[in-house]
């Protein structure tokens, strides 16, 4: 047996937290630069806190800032104008296709729950633009179609499988919530809340497993972080140094709970200290900083590590769902965020400020809008699926 399934199946050892590899990057000593990350409504003040390992109950060996230290000292990454323009797109294609799933839906074409990802877009295209697509796994919840988009899954596929046709991706018999991709290593699309952490624990175990040097991403909601489960999963992943980056989209609500009303820790990057997980927090709505914090976290995780908790502070600019009357939260909020904090917004004004011709953006905007109406046109017009294919993919047996 290859010695790393033995490590995995000895049992923990006192002395495990003083062999544990060096961390890649050094841990802090002194209080990190201000983050640059922005307050979002609702999610929880900014890192105006003393922060580092100046307490006595961190030891030397662990600080839990020690990535946002490396992170502070170079917060955005250095993209060339030709990837600046993919994120760009990347963005637009979620942006529109977003847009586009929630017209569908009020004509009535798209039935079952629907969660669009707009104002979030940042956050999949920096993170997932760091991984390998077919290598690295992926897994989140129901909020999941930017994540499939930023993975370079067919638009086509994806929309069809909201209108319930036969060619999406997860036969039509999936729905928005529950897509699925082995090949693109996108394993869902799940809508009980939480429960991707643990199931992401898994896929990373697989990859320690069978040593292939992936990674898995593990998306949830600030909502989801305060899922028990989720503390379970910190606890083996941190023990057993799983290839796993823990990332929390605080967008500031759970369905109509702001942050401050259900969180008793607002800053979900230190909810791994007890388990020795290292935090970042990041701004979500740049992509540059998020691709940037990305490559902080994946060498740390590469590296055989451990485990990173990155809290994503972002927003989300539509409702909950389709049903979400979002008396929640005003309009004006809402409002600012959009012009104050896009992120598509922010993106266009950098290629500009570069020399980047207002032409290609265009050329680029236009682009999208035929991808998406192609892919709508495909989605209403192809077939649903055959009656025969109620009977597939059923799990039937006695246990
Ligand atoms: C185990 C479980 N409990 C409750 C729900 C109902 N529910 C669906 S979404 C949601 C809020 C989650 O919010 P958050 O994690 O912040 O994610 P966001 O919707 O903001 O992306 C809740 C409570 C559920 N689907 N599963
Ligand atoms: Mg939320």
């Amino acid at each position: 047996m290859p010695e790393e399934e033995n490590d995995l199946a000895k049992p923990a050892r006192p002395s495990a937290a003083k062999t544990a590899a060096k961390p890649v990057v050094k841990p802090a000593t002194r209080p990190a630069a201000k983050s640059a990350a922005k307050t979002v409504p609702g999610a929880g003040s900014p890192s105006d806190e003393p922060v580092i390992a100046s307490s006595v109950a961190e030891e030397a060996d662990f600080a839990l800032r020690s990535l946002q230290q490396a992170h502070a000292n170079h917060t955005r990454y250095d993209a060339s104008d030709e990837e600046l323009l993919k994120f760009y797109e990347q963005m637009v294609l979620i942006r529109r296709f977003e847009e586009k799933a929630g017209q569908l839906y009020g004509l009535g074409l798209i039935g079952g729950f629907c969660h669009l990802y707009i104002g979030q877009e940042a956050v999949a295209v920096g993170l997932q633009s760091a991984l390998q697509e077919g290598h690295d796994s992926v897994i989140t919840g129901y909020r999941d179609h930017g994540h499939m988009l930023a993975y370079g899954i067919d638009p086509k596929v994806i929309m069809a499988e909201l209108t319930g046709r036969g060619a999406g991706i997860s036969r039509g018999k999936g729905g928005s919530m529950h897509m699925f991709s082995t090949e693109h290593k996108f394993f869902g699309g799940h809508g009980i809340v939480g429960a991707q952490v643990s199931l992401g624990a898994g896929l990373a175990f697989g990859h320690k497993y069978r040593g292939d040097g992936g990674v898995c991403m593990a998306y949830f909601g600030d909502g989801a972080a305060n899922q028990g489960q989720v503390y379970e999963t910190f606890n083996m992943a941190a023990l057993w140094k799983l290839p796993i980056i823990f990332v929390v989209e605080n967008n500031g609500y759970a369905m109509g709970t702001a942050v401050k009303r259900g969180s008793a820790e607002t800053h979900f990057y230190r909810r791994g200290t007890a388990f020795r997980i290292p935090g970042m927090d990041v701004n979500g709505m740049d992509v540059l900083e998020v691709r940037q914090a990305a490559e902080v976290a994946l060498e740390y995780v590469r590296a055989g590590n451990g485990p990173v908790l990155m809290e994503l502070k972002t927003y989300r600019y539509r409702g909950h769902s389709m049903s979400d009357p979002a008396k929640y939260r005003s309009r004006e909020e809402v409002q600012d965020m959009r012009d104050n904090h896009d992120p598509i917004e922010a993106a266009k004004a950098d290629l500009l400020k570069r020399g980047v011709s207002e032409e290609k953006i265009k050329e680029i905007d236009k682009r999208i809008r035929q991808t998406v109406a192609q892919a709508a046109d495909f989605a209403e017009t192809s077939p649903e699926p055959d009656m025969a294919e109620l009977y597939t993919d059923v799990l039937v047996g006695k246990y």
